[in-house]
């Protein structure tokens, strides 16, 4: 039984909430010029994935903070951390606009 110590372990390590849960990952679809959903709520780790529908390469940018390239046709993504709730907006359309909230 050489591996009789290994649920022990991963149960003491869960007890003491070292196991990250299993992240997910949330989906924002980028169509015709507009992310949907447009607000999204996620938990801290878990990763926002923004698919790109539209034949032009669009951004998710903070203002003063991250930023994140999609080029046309592609998916991009970013994982969350506590503290990064956002609006953001296309820099190069900036009437595209959306809200993640991050949760702890
Ligand atoms: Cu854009």
């Amino acid at each position: 039984m050489r591996f009789a110590w290994v649920l022990p372990t991963v149960a003491a390590l869960l007890a003491a909430g070292m196991v990250p849960v299993l992240a997910d990952t949330v989906t924002v679809t980028i169509d015709k010029l507009a992310f949907s959903p447009k607000e999204v709520s996620v938990k801290a780790g878990d990763t926002v994935e923004w698919v790109n529908k539209d034949a032009f390469a669009h951004t998710a940018t903070v203002k003063g903070g991250w930023e994140v390239m999609i080029p046309p046709k592609k998916t991009a993504s970013r994982v969350m951390q506590a503290g990064d709730t956002v609006e953001y907006f296309c820099r190069f359309h900036p009437n595209m606009k959306g809200r993640i909230t991050v949760t702890p």
